[in-house]
This record gives C-alpha cells, sequence and structure tokens, in this order.
C-alpha cells in the first residue's frame, strides 16, 4: 500500500483544502549547495515564478531554459487553527522529475518520478494559526534509473545539460497544483469500482479501504441528485436499477458519497464522480458496454507556450473542444499521466483514455527509429542497472493505476513507449510489469503498449504482453518519405500481411502515425513539410488501415505542436501537430474532421 492516499483533494464535511496554487519564491541552485546555504529553512533573493508551470519558458536567458540540476521553490501559507487535531499534508500534483519537501526546516519527505502526485504529512510539524514555510527541492536531472530515461552530461564550461532518450522538451518545476489538505483521523484512502451489467440493472462491486475501523455507508446519486443505491460494509455491492450508463462521447455521471461513519456521526465525508461502464477485449474487438468502439483520435502532450508542461485550464478546454470538433473520441496521454483535472474532464465529455505511464526513452538516443533500421544490435534491458529501473516503472504503474482506477474515461494502460523488444533481456522486464497492471487494477482493463518501428514480426520479443497491440508506424516519413510514398505503401502492407499472418486475435491499433508539417508551408505539388504533404500521408495511411479488419482503432501523432530539444530534425519542436501549438487547424485537421465524422463507431464491428 502506498504510503498516502491519492485521492483527490477535495473539501466536504469532514475534509479542508486550500489551493497553494499561486506565485512561489524560486531559485536556480547552479552549484548543488542549496541544502549546505541553509536553504531548507528559506531560500535566497525575491524571485517569484508562478505554480503550476514549467520554469522554462518564461525567462529570456538560455541558461535558464536548459537549466539543469536542483530548482528551489518556497511558499509561506497560514494554517488555521480550527484545523488542529486533523492530519495535515501538503500535496503535490507532481514535482518533475524529484523533489525533496522541508516543513519549517524540517525534511519532511521525498518523492521519485515527475507525473504522479505525492504528499508531505506534515501533521507533527505545523503551527496553528501561524505562518509555515514549504521551501521544495526539485530536481530535473535524467538517467537511465527513472522514467522517463535520458542521461544528463557536464559540459567543458562546467554547465550541465541533459540528454532525454525521447522527444519532448525536458519541462520541469512544479507543473501541476498544489494543495494544503487537512483529513480526519480516521479518513477514506482508497477505494476500487467494477461494474457488472445485468439487462437494464448494474452492479457496482465496491471495496473501501479506510485507515481505521468504523463502519461505512455508500451512496449513489444520479445525475439529477436523486439517490440510485446505497451500500453499508467496506466491501458490498451497490444494486442500480434500470442504470444509466456512461457512453463514448456520451457521458452519464452519478456521484459517490462514501462516509466512515461511528453511529449517527460522520467521521469522514469524500465524494466522486464515477461512470458505469464496462471495458474488454474480446477477440480483434475492443468493447464498452458490450459494444464494438472503435478509437479516433491522438497521441497529445501537456504542452503549450510560456508555462510549457504545466497544467493550463484554458488549453485543457480548447483541447477538448477541438477534439469534439474533429470528430475524436479517445486520447493516448503520450507519454505520462497528465494531470487530474483532464481525466475529470474526460470522464464529463466522454473521451476514451490510453493512461501511459512515463516509461518513455527505454532505448538509448532519442533518434532511436533512426537507428533502428541499421541493423545495429541493441540490448537496453541487459544492463547491470535494469533492476533500479524497473523498481522506479512499477512504483510509477502502482501510483498511476491508484490515482485513475476509478476514472469511467481510462480504458487501457500503457505500460511502455517505443521499448527496445528486440533482445531477450526485454521479456522478463516486460512480464513483471504486465503482471503489476493486472494485479493493482481491480477492473482487469487492457494492457498495452506501443510498437516502435523496427518492433515488427520477428524482430519484437514482447508483442504477446498486449491485450490491444499498438503500432508507431512513419511508413512515408522516416521510411521512404516524399516521392517514394508508394513504396512506403507496399512496405506498410508488407508488414500488416505478416501481422495478419500470425493470426493473434487481438486488436491493433495505431497510436502513432504522422508527418511533420509547418504551418507555413504550402507547396503543389506537396513536398515533404509541406501541408500539402501531410494530407497526403494521412489518405495514404488511412487506406492502409481501412485494408484490415483487425485495426480498431487511429490515434495520428500528434493533436498539436509541441516544444522538442533543438537539433536538426525538430524546427523549433516537433510539428507533426493537426493543430498548431497556438491550437489552431492544420489542412489536414478537416480531412481528420471528414473522416471521423463518417466513420461509425463501430466501424469493422
Ligand atoms: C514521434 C518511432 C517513432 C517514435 N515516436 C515517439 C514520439 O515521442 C515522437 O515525437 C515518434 C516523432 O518522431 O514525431
Amino acid at each position: 500500500m502506498l504510503e498516502y492516499s491519492m485521492l483527490y483533494p477535495r473539501t466536504s464535511v469532514s475534509r479542508r483544502t486550500a489551493s497553494l496554487d499561486g506565485m512561489w519564491k524560486f531559485h536556480l541552485d547552479e552549484d548543488a549547495s542549496g541544502e549546505k546555504s541553509g536553504w531548507a529553512e528559506g531560500i535566497p533573493g525575491e524571485e517569484r515564478i508562478p505554480v503550476p508551470a514549467s520554469f522554462q519558458d518564461f525567462y529570456t536567458e538560455k541558461d535558464i531554459r536548459e537549466f539543469t540540476g536542483d530548482v528551489w521553490y518556497e511558499k509561506d501559507v497560514f494554517i488555521p487553527g480550527e484545523w488542529e487535531g486533523k492530519d495535515i499534508f501538503v500535496r503535490f500534483g507532481a514535482a518533475t522529475h524529484r523533489a525533496v519537501v522541508y516543513v519549517n526546516g524540517l525534511k519532511i519527505t521525498e518523492h521519485e518520478g515527475g507525473f504522479l502526485p505525492f504528499c508531505a504529512n506534515v501533521t507533527d510539524v505545523v503551527r496553528y494559526d501561524a505562518s509555515n514555510r514549504i521551501v521544495v527541492k526539485v530536481n530535473n536531472e535524467l538517467t537511465e534509473t527513472n522514467i522517463p530515461c535520458g542521461t544528463t552530461i557536464t559540459l567543458p564550461n562546467g554547465k550541465k545539460m541533459n540528454k532525454p532518450y525521447f522527444d519532448f522538451f525536458n519541462y520541469s518545476g512544479l507543473q501541476r497544483s498544489v494543495n494544503l489538505v487537512a483529513l480526519p483521523k480516521e479518513s477514506v484512502f482508497d477505494f476500487d469500482l467494477q461494474y457488472e451489467l445485468d439487462g437494464d440493472d448494474a452492479k457496482v462491486l465496491y471495496s473501501v479501504k479506510t485507515t481505521g475501523e468504523h463502519d461505512v455507508t455508500l451512496t449513489l446519486f444520479d445525475a439529477e441528485g436523486n439517490e440510485a443505491a446505497t451500500a453499508t460494509g467496506k466491501e458490498g455491492v451497490l444494486e442500480v436499477k434500470n442504470a444509466h450508463l456512461w457512453q463514448v462521447r456520451n457521458a452519464y455521471l452519478y456521484r459517490l458519497v462514501i462516509r466512515i461513519m461511528d453511529d449517527a456521526q460522520v467521521l469522514d465525508e469524500y465524494t466522486q464522480e464515477i461512470g458505469i461502464r464496462t471495458v474488454e477485449v474480446k477477440d480483434t474487438d475492443i468493447l464498452v458496454n458490450g459494444k464494438q468502439v472503435y478509437l479516433k483520435g491522438f497521441g497529445k502532450h501537456e504542452d503549450s507556450d510560456i508555462v510549457g508542461r504545466g497544467f493550463n485550464i484554458g488549453v485543457m478546454k480548447r483541447d477538448f473542444e477541438l477534439m469534439k470538433w474533429v470528430g475524436a473520441n479517445s486520447f493516448r496521454t503520450s507519454h505520462y499521466p497528465y494531470s487530474e483535472e483532464i481525466y475529470q474532464m474526460a470522464d464529463r465529455e466522454g473521451f476514451l483514455i490510453i493512461d501511459e505511464v512515463p516509461a518513455v526513452g527505454l532505448f538509448e538516443s532519442m533518434m532511436n527509429f533512426m537507428e533502428a533500421n541499421t541493423g545495429k544490435k541493441t540490448a537496453f534491458f541487459a544492463k547491470e542497472t535494469t533492476p533500479v529501473l524497473l523498481k522506479a516503472h512499477l512504483k510509477a504503474v502502482e501510483e498511476m493505476i491508484t490515482r485513475d482506477k476509478n476514472h469511467p474515461c481510462v480504458i487501457a494502460w500503457s505500460l511502455l513507449n517505443e521499448p527496445d523488444t528486440s533482445d531477450e533481456s526485454a521479456v522478463p522486464y516486460f512480464a513483471k510489469v504486465f503482471e503489476t497492471a493486472l494485479e493493482l487494477d481491480p477492473q482487469k482493463r487492457p494492457r498495452t503498449f506501443t510498437l516502435i518501428m523496427n518492433s515488427v514480426p520477428g524482430v519484437c520479443k514482447c508483442y504477446q504482453f498486449s491485450d490491444i497491440v499498438s503500432l508507431n508506424r512513419y511508413y512515408g516519413w522516416y521510411v521512404k518519405g516524399g516521392y517514394e510514398m508508394s513504396e512506403a505503401e507496399v512496405m506498410f502492407r508488407g508488414e500488416m500481411d505478416a501481422w495478419k499472418a500470425m493470426n493473434l486475435n487481438k486488436p491493433f491499433i495505431f497510436t502513432e502515425y504522422g508527418a511533420d508539417t509547418l504551418e507555413s508551408e504550402h507547396k503543389l505539388p506537396s513536398v515533404m513539410w509541406s501541408q500539402e504533404y501531410q494530407k497526403e500521408y494521412l489518405d495514404m495511411t488511412h487506406q492502409v488501415f481501412d485494408a484490415y479488419d483487425f485495426v480498431k482503432g487511429e490515434q495520428m501523432w500528434n493533436f498539436a505542436d509541441f516544444q522538442t530539444t533543438e537539433g536538426i530534425l525538430r524546427v523549433n519542436g516537433n510539428k507533426k501537430g493537426a493543430f498548431t501549438r497556438q491550437r489552431q487547424p492544420k489542412d489536414v485537421a478537416y480531412i481528420l474532421k471528414k473522416r471521423w465524422e463518417e466513420l461509425p463507431l463501430d466501424y469493422k464491428g
């Protein structure tokens, strides 16, 4: 069991929350001397920075944008006297990639992994009706023993630099909301839900974990606020008559209220919106509520101007409006679990999410796919340090599933993105990751990982672990682009025929396909990088999808242009977006809109 509850912070009769978002003091620690210099008690200077946000894109100095090492944040917070007697936590939505938290000068906790929440239990150190100082040291170095993978070098001038093994800018800092949370001594710690549909009715099988011995009661309210079911006991069943199902792009949310009772007294109350729906894979179908669904959508990023990877509520809203406009019904949280608010919105809007753990870069070098066809022998999982990486990976899987398991929008777990699967050493690693996810998920959702371009039949040693086989394919871009596109199509069909011949009896989806396209470039006839070429590339690729019955979904790379490390393959970022980074459509968005509005939800069903 995790040390602290992953439940989203909410105020109720028994719970209090206070947002700590806003301006925080900020300082770079160029020579990693913060602790020695007493920064745990307070950081020097008067610089202030917004939270949540990546720290990189506010400043005009390149040394700040590229800064690799420790950055320190500080905020003084007043803790009300009425909270005395409760358990007090500082909850971080995420700190990228690792953090140490000090409160009133004392070290309280540390956390490894930059995309999942953690809490500092400060009950024993806070001063009530007084100001308390929170200081956080955040470190953004990349290693091969934590996810996402990369390395950190020191330049001859003494400055450190990140070398990601992945294709997105190493944004970091306090990129998600920070909350102060007060919980009663006896509180709801976690809960699990499973669904069974029975004609018009549904059963919600539940189990609740609390920090004490008192009994719990559950009440389910429908969207009008009427009571739909009740139950008592830490484990049991909510019987819902004439259940309204949560459907794709037609969501219905119930409100679940969990109470810990001491006779008539409510010791704790926690409320969450839930959706009644089932998910399963059967033969080559993905079924939601027993009905076939075809996935249409994107691989996304949390990425926007100025705030970088910082959660931005306005960008979230715009992204959902664009996804609805273009006729999408799903997205993958490439390449890390996103901010919790995004899942809440997907629950409400009826989008399907493939939830991805930050296991990206498990293949040396960022442009690994450029080497993929050179025949170079690689064995990422045969390193001496692999057991350390696996431990961090499993912990992230546990945190992600615990955090996200009760969202109806989450229909599958993506456990790795484009790992090196060409060597046998990957097999035991995959076995452990896939088995752990199955154990942890009460709903036993389908598991997948995305296959890099050279993970083809005969090479990939790990596709058998996937319940849904997810392919990232760039025939016509990284392979045989431009005037050789017809040859790309032949190769693409060749690969698909090979998968077909294997008769895996599993659904296949495309989790990536795309072509870099500059919004400024138009050219007739097309050239690579022009808007015309992106359309031709998509048309060819879609024709191949349509030719294979076992292909049950398409998520284009990428929803929008996004920032990457600078280099000769990227023009100020990855430009494969259907939309620009400012969320305006490229021409191709209209092609997608036409196609996706025409394709029925049960396409190929
Ligand atoms: C994307 C084999 C392709 C790997 N894929 C990963 C993703 O993060 C990249 O942005 C490729 C790309 O090259 O656009």
